[in-house]
């Protein structure tokens, strides 16, 4: 039926969507876009994909319009600190791409760099609610005025003195010849659900999408590392493999010194770890990338 399909929000168009994107295909999920390009249909599970602006992602996951909702948590954030009763939305879970920050930013030639220097100033933002709570917590008395983009401009308009906008590599705020001061929030993409109880059959199809993400997200760093070692190492070794579980430990064909040691690697594997494992004795090092894992 097909009322009883999950109804998922992403982002038409932006930096949201592409990762958004990415995910359902990384969980196996082939999305066919309409003729509008507004919404869309997932074959593998019962799912309706709508295409929407970022901004509209919060209220229509609130209110029944879609159940879940790939979001920036700023977004999320700032929506729920505007409103005077609970969200009927809640995150369920970051999901580790769009990473930004929401920073304080000031003109370069202010010479103190600490917040305090915001005191009594206007602060232009798309996010008064965020930047006010930061306000508040910081007992810095300003006040944000709020502007829906080309936030930037503001200090050299005269709009505001300073502004509380989001950063990524800092190129926008330096070519506007502002500093960044402080971090107000730091955001990356997050999967939201309405809070009220889904039918059984949305509640069955929710439940294999989070565990197919769950497993996507675990792999996503995840490596298959393997060497051989004396067996004195096998202790350091273990020890050492970031984020391993215990190790299997194989022998070796003719060789009763030394074994070789299989772990999965839940976080990143650097040159360094390499260069590390062979101080710690390891020979013949190899690190496979993982597709699917199912924790
Ligand atoms: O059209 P729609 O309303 O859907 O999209 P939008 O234009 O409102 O949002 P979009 O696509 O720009 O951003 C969507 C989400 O991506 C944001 O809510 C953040 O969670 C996240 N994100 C990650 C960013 C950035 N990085 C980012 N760099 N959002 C905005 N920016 C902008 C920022 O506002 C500033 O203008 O990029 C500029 C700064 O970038 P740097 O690299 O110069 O620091
Ligand atoms: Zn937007």
């Amino acid at each position: 039926m097909s009322e009883e399909r999950l109804r998922i929000a992403i982002q038409k168009s932006g930096r949201l969507s592409e990762g958004s994107f990415d995910l359902l295909k990384s969980c196996g999920l082939k999305v066919s876009r309409g003729k509008d390009k507004l919404y869309g249909r997932v074959h593998e599970l019962p799912i309706d994909v709508l295409l929407l602006r970022d901004d509209d992602i919060p209220s229509f996951v609130a209110d029944d319009a879609c159940d879940v909702g790939i979001v920036g948590q700023n977004v999320f954030e700032e929506d729920r600190l505007n409103l005077e009763q609970e969200h009927a939305a809640e995150a369920v879970m970051a999901l580790g791409f769009a990473r930004c920050k929401l920073m304080l930013a000031a003109p370069k030639e202010w010479t103190f760099d600490s917040p305090e220097m915001l005191e009594g100033k206007r602060i232009a933002t798309s996010y008064p609610g965020l930047t006010r709570l930061w306000l508040k917590e910081h007992g810095v008395k300003a006040r944000p005025v709020m502007m829906k983009g080309s936030v930037e401009v503001a200090p050299r308009l005269k709009i505001a003195d300073a502004v509380c906008d989001i950063v990524s590599t800092g190129a926008t705020l330096d070519a506007n010849g502002l500093k960044p001061v402080a971090t107000v929030f730091e955001s990356q993409a997050a999967l939201i659900r309405r809070r009220a109880p889904f039918s059984a059959e949305k509640q069955a199809t929710f439940e294999a999408l989070l565990k197919r993400i769950n497993g996507v997200i675990t792999s996503r760093d995840a490596k298959y590392v393997m060497m051989n070692a004396p067996r004195s190492a096998v202790a350091a070794i273990t020890e050492y493999l970031p984020g391993a579980d215990a190790p299997t430990i194989l022998e070796l064909a003719g060789a009763s010194d030394k074994v070789a040691i299989h772990a999965v690697c839940r976080e990143s594997v650097f040159w360094d770890h390499l260069e590390e494992l062979k101080n710690l004795g390891a020979s013949a090092i190899l690190v496979l990338p993982i597709e699917k894992m199912m924790p």
